[in-house]
């Protein structure tokens, strides 16, 4: 199984690597607060530095990759002072954070900051936007050399624990020469677990939906953005709000920037619960939609993927599933046979839909799409080369006819309705004729209006994942 969890998977969950960050008791430790860093100690409600060490390597050790959320543009509110989740003293009035240590020398100031009250209002001012305070967060001075330093330090320590890369925060509130700088600071990855010790893949969460002073593209050179256009787009789809059938040009015909150069997702850690960034996206609380937009996420050939996986909450500011102590909880794994988390995690990334998809991509990656079919409206159709098929009913009737695979001839689990086990398929079953054509009914009132084959998991195949 965690093969198959290659493709970005952020941890989010016990044992998240984040630095020792502010203790928000007011509302009572909202999951933001770890965006507070208070020193780059590796201290969390979610573990120490031993924990997280261990979790890396037996992620590595199981190909699981890790990408840590690096908070480097800010330290923690402005105001107040306190004490940390590791232990250091920090005072957001005095810009004092000895932990690192950073003191008011090493943050903007009224001669960078031009705003008046020091925070960020006009998002068409460049300056205000890279110099001043993000939602009133102490702006560190990146310009400088020794602040630099500091951030490269800290994310070679992680290199060398053996994490994969990073996810950059609030890139736009950073100059891109100043980053540029500090990915060239930053050491090949662990030649323990990788060999060669190739550079670490940099992700940078930019939210570009246009109309501002500063675009992702400015950021493209340094390494990939993140692409907010595309979970907006896609719930229109899947909302029935603009036709599958446009689907057909999916991709940089949408006013999105290229391939090469985008991360992408339905919904992420801010926009499932209404932070940063416009625009209503599908999450987890309405399942069948979530379920088909990701499928077409995982099967479409554009972007490096990222599928999310969430805790539940009732309100936006609630934080992780908590221990008396306020610790962070574990899944409950062990005592679950249908690979749901429990403990309230959600766990998106152990539903079978979303699951068996993330090895539809793996099996059909480097091929083209092809074999492009719609009805003209909201039932959709296409292969990737000829080895995976796709067809998914966003219409309010049922689809019932052959479709051409483009797949040799054979018989295929569907791997929405069930998996392949080696032998049989637990779900339906797709005859693909000598001609590449296969019959299709897929019932609109279905919790999963879909059907996806791939030659994985075809049947008399050697099943190339153990669970
Ligand atoms: C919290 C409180 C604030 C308080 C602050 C300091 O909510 O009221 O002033 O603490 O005490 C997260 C939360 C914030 C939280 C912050 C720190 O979402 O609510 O503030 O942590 O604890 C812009 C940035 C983008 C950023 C979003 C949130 O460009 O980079 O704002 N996203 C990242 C993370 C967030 C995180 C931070 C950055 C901070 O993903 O989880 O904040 O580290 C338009 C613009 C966008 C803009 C967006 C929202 O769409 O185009 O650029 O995003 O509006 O303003
Ligand atoms: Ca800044």
């Amino acid at each position: 199984m965690c093969k198959y969890f290659l493709i970005i998977h952020i941890l989010r969950k016990k044992s998240h690597p984040d630095t020792e960050n502010r203790v928000v008791t007011s509302p009572n430790r909202p999951w933001w607060e770890r965006y507070q860093p208070v020193s780059y100690k590796l201290v969390t409600r979610s573990g120490n530095e031993a924990q997280f060490t261990e979790m890396v390597q037996r992620c590595n050790k199981a190909n699981v990759r890790i990408y840590v959320d690096a908070v480097i543009n800010h330290m923690t509110g402005a105001g107040g002072q306190g004490t940390g989740t590791g232990g250091s003293h920090w005072d957001g009035g005095a810009l004092s954070y000895p932990g690192v240590p950073f003191s008011s020398w090493d943050f903007n100031g009224n001669n960078e900051c031009h705003s008046g009250d020091m925070n960020i209002h006009n998002y068409g001012n460049k300056d205000e936007v890279r110099n001043c305070r993000l939602v009133s967060l102490t702006d560190l001075k990146l310009g400088k050399e020794f602040v630099r330093s500091k951030i490269a330090e800290y994310m070679n320590h992680l290199i060398s624990i053996g994490v994969a890369g990073f996810r950059v925060d609030a890139p736009k509130h950073m100059w891109p020469g100043d980053l540029q700088n500090i990915y060239g600071k930053l050491h090949g990855l662990n030649s323990q677990y990788f060999p060669g010790s190739p550079r670490p893949f940099v992700f940078q969460e930019v939210i570009d939906i246009g109309g501002e002073a500063i675009s992702a593209s400015e950021y493209t050179g340094c390494a990939r953005v993140t692409n907010f256009i595309f979970g907006i787009k896609l719930a229109q789809v899947f909302r029935r709000q603009n036709a599958a059938k446009y689907l057909r040009t999916w991709g940089e015909a949408w006013s999105m920037p290229k391939t090469t150069d985008v991360v992408v997702f339905i919904d992420n850690h801010d926009n499932q619960r209404g932070h940063g960034g416009r625009g209503g996206v599908l999450t987890h609380s309405d399942p069948k939609r979530y379920k088909m937009a990701t499928a077409f996420m995982l099967a479409h050939p554009y972007g490096f993927t990222r599928v999310m996986s969430s805790f539940s909450f009732g309100s936006s500011d609630e934080g992780p599933p908590h221990n008396g102590d306020m610790s962070t909880k574990n899944v409950n794994w062990g005592s679950i046979s249908d690979l749901s988390c429990g403990n309230g995690w959600v766990c998106e990334h152990r539903w079978r839909e979303i699951y068996n998809m993330v090895a539809f991509r793996n099996v059909v990656m480097g091929t083209n799409m092809q074999h492009w079919w719609d009805n003209g409206n909201y039932q959709i159709a296409f292969s990737r080369g000829n080895k995976g098929f796709i067809a998914i009913n966003v219409e309010t009737s049922d689809l019932n006819r052959n479709l051409q695979t483009g797949l040799p001839q054979g018989t295929y689990c569907d791997v929405i309705s069930g998996s392949y086990d080696g032998s049989k398929c637990t779900g339906t079953e797709v005859h693909v004729n000598g001609d590449g054509t296969a019959h299709f009914n897929i019932r609109s009132s279905s919790d999963d209006p879909m059907v996806a084959i791939h030659i994985g998991a075809k049947k008399g195949s050697q099943r190339k994942v153990t669970t």
